[in-house]
């Protein structure tokens, strides 16, 4: 039961990030899932979740694998809970 580690597309985001103007991540990444939520449920289905993985240059065989993981309660979508997880995984913390 390994614990999930962030995609290496994921470092590189932070690295990015980290190197862009300071502003708190999981305020940046909050405002993200709205841009990213494109039917506007709020929430991310994994069409929504592949379209932000390839933006990362990640593998969609990669994301579907990661969606999976972060969908903690297995509804098939990502929620504003499940979200946050995941940014904290991209940040490490
Ligand atoms: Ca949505
Ligand atoms: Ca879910």
């Amino acid at each position: 039961m390994a614990a999930t580690s962030p995609h290496p597309a994921f470092k590189r985001l932070r690295a990015e990030r980290n190197s862009a103007r300071a502003r708190h991540p999981l305020e940046l990444f909050d405002g993200e899932l709205d841009l990213l939520d494109r039917d506007g449920d709020e929430t991310l289905d994994v069409d929504e979740f592949l379209r932000a993985a390839a933006f990362f240059c990640m593998p969609e065989a990669d994301a579907r694998s990661y969606f999976g993981r972060l969908d903690a309660d297995g509804d098939s979508t990502l929620d504003r809970t499940e979200f946050t997880s995941a940014v904290k995984l991209f940040y490490g913390g």
